[in-house]
């Protein structure tokens, strides 16, 4: 096993969660991943491969899926037992690990104490100045490509470079002062990065250490994977912290980055040469344009794996068409937000119902093989019974087009949080938002909260908090009751949801009422009641998100000739590829205090 450069940490959104009392809620229902929240970010294969092309190498280790895999994990026995890096960079990427990354930067900080510690992400980017003076964090990473910058990073550790080239960072001198470096425009387009999951599978089989490379729970029995278009996005959906509105705002994005379209096919037969586990194509491919898509289409055909496409509005029968000559696997997410289109306007979709169920019509006659639509809870405009109102309208989207089952539709919330950098969170009173924390440890403090309830960092003018709570089981319940009368699930199945919804709702009116009376003790004695419908969730299974693969997961022969080469690339990099001094390092060495070659203690 070689020393890494870099070590990156994934930890659990609360920690330790094992040790808490927490009604976590259906937060996660609509997500492969668990109310931990274990899935790390697509930006660690980015970051390792473009890393391991300057020989620099990385190692990930996913401690949150550890945590749950093996309920003894010793974590802290774990992060002391880790080689000396030259940096420990960990995920604060969404919010809701706000609680766990900051405890595992702690005990990284204390039993490290002199390895420089980084975050970044989405939300180190927000709340950089903020998170740096936390004393166990000595770097923050801003901004939505961070390949490039980390890379300057690594350099300037490796050879005592000053902190202030470093572009993007965030820092703090010896003297424990924090200093914001400008920030460098990401790329224009994706042509530069890697996104090959074969070299993390080939990472695991380095460092022998697969359980740590295993991007969510059950992932070997089904590894999706997801392709990215973009960085960025057109829309400008309210509540959310990946709009238009946020990238500008936070990233300093004036356009979304596109994957040119050839190398995004290319990405998909990379991925389809390993697995038979669907692919998911992150961000709808029209957003770039008609010839974008077109490009794309031409270049994936034939891909033989499910393929799950997003619309993000309504799609015309010329492009359905082409979706399904060229993946004839082809699966559709659609997120409708809500049935009513005032609601839906209000969020940001300004398209009818009429013009969706055109859509969907023609994916079904095309051969969708399914169709997931979502709709959600926490909207502006939507009051409770709009949110029950979602039920009937689904009843008459699975009348009209749901006797096959391929139409599946689920609801969730918006939650915990509203995202920062959003509309809603921006200019609240204008979307009809209320919130209730504002800073990085405001929302740190919310989710260690007994209920989800207090953990949501919102409300609207048209529902409490104890509201979208309260309507989002009861709402699961009529979806649950739907699931059944059309065959999407099985009786005994849906008996086991609906008991879970009814104790779940109880729980949250009962830990209210505790937690109003400052009765800590009454809220741990619920520990085993809460235990068991924390696991459960709000409609199904998490296996209902899941697509029919009918096949074993991985094409076995062709994945350990991979690893070989893989073996073989690895070892070739390290011998040919060593990280190079920049051609100004002397000049610019001479001029600041660095990590490496000055005292500077962080
Ligand atoms: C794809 C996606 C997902 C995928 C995740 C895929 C994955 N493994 O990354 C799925 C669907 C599973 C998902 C789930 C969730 N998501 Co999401 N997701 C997105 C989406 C649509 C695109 C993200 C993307 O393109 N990333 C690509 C680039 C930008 O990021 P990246 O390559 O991963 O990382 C780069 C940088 O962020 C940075 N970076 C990231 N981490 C680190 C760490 C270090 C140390 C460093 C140095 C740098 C760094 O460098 C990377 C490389 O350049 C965005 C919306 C948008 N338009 O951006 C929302 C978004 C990121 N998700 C969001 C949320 C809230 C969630 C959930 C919490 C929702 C929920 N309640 O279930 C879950 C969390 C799941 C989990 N962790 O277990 C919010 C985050 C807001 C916030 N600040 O918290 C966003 C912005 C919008 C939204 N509401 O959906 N999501
Ligand atoms: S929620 Fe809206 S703004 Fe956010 S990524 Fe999806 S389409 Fe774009």
């Amino acid at each position: 096993m070689t020393s890494p450069a870099l070590i990156l940490l994934h930890a659990p959104s609360v920690y330790d969660f094992r040790q808490e009392t927490i009604l976590r809620g259906p937060v996660s229902d609509l997500v492969p991943s668990s109310s931990i929240f274990e899935m790390y970010p697509i930006g660690f294969t980015t970051l390792s491969a473009y890393l391991e092309d300057r020989g620099y190498t990385v190692r990930i280790v996913n401690l949150a899926a550890r945590m749950l895999a093996d309920r003894a994990f010793d974590v802290e026995a774990f992060i002391a037992s880790l080689p000396r890096p030259l940096a420990f960079g960990i995920d604060l990427h969404w919010l809701p690990h706000a609680h766990g990354a900051l405890a595992i930067a702690e005990i990284v900080k204390r039993l490290h104490p002199d390895v420089p510690l980084m975050t970044g992400g989405f939300s180190s980017t927000y709340y950089h100045e903020e998170l740096i003076r936390y004393p166990q964090v000595d770097l923050v990473m801003r901004g939505d490509s961070t390949e490039g910058p980390v890379a300057k990073l690594m350099d300037a550790l490796n050879f005592g470079l000053p902190l202030e080239d470093v572009p993007n960072l965030t820092w703090k001198d010896k003297a424990g002062e924090a200093h914001v470096n400008p920030m460098r425009e990401g790329p224009p387009d994706l042509g530069e990065i890697e996104i090959d999951y074969r070299r993390l599978m080939a990472a695991a089989a380095r460092d022998r250490d697969l359980p740590s490379y295993l991007p969510f729970m059950g992932w070997l029995q089904y590894p999706i994977m997801p392709a990215v278009s973009c960085r960025g996005c057109i829309m400008n959906c309210a509540g959310c912290g990946g709009s238009a509105f946020a990238f500008r705002h936070m990233h300093g994005r004036r356009r979304p980055a596109f994957r040119p379209p050839d190398m995004m096919a290319n990405d998909l037969r990379q991925m389809a040469s390993v697995t038979n586990g669907p692919i998911f194509v992150l961000g709808d491919i029209r957003q770039a344009g008609q010839e974008y898509a077109e490009r794309f289409l031409q270049a994936a055909r034939g891909i033989d794996v499910p393929v799950i496409i997003e619309l993000f509005w309504p799609a015309g029968r010329e492009f359905l068409k082409a979706v399904s000559r060229s993946l004839p696997r082809f699966a559709l997410e659609i997120s409708l937000e809500s049935h009513d289109e005032e609601v839906r306007r209000a969020f940001g979709k300004p398209y009818r119902n009429e013009a969706i169920e055109e859509s969907m019509a023609t994916a079904l006659e095309f051969g969708a093989q399914r169709l997931d639509v979502f709709f959600m809870v926490g909207l502006t405009r939507q009051t409770y019974q709009s949110v029950l109102d979602t039920a009937p309208y689904t009843e008459y989207l699975l009348e009209r087009f749901g006797t096959d089952g391929r139409l599946r539709p689920f609801v969730g919330p918006m939650a915990p949080f509203v995202d920062p950098g959003s509309l809603a969170f921006e200019q609240p009173e204008q979307h009809g938002y209320h919130i209730f924390y504002r800073t990085l440890e405001e929302h740190r403090r919310a989710l260690a909260e007994p209920s989800w309830q207090f953990t949501l960092n919102y409300e609207t003018q048209w529902m409490t908090r104890r509201e979208i709570v309260q309507s989002t089981y009861e709402v699961g319940q009529l979806f649950n009751h739907l699931k059944v009368k059309y065959g999407l699930v099985d009786a005994g199945e849906s008996a086991r949801v609906e008991e879970a919804l009814r104790e779940g709702s109880r729980l949250a009116g009962e830990i209210e009422q505790l937690r109003a009376a400052g009765d800590q003790e009454g809220i741990r004695a619920l520990g085993a009641r809460i235990d068991s419908v924390n696991g459960t969730r709000v409609l199904e299974e998490k296996s209902e998100l899941n697509l029919p693969v009918n096949q074993a997961p991985f094409k076995l022969l062709r994945l350990g000739g991979l690893l070989v080469w893989s073996w073989l690339r690895y070892r070739w990099l390290l011998l040919t590829r060593r990280p190079v001094r920049p051609q100004d390092a002397n000049t610019l060495a001479d001029t600041a205090g660095t990590f490496a070659n000055s005292d500077q203690s962080i």
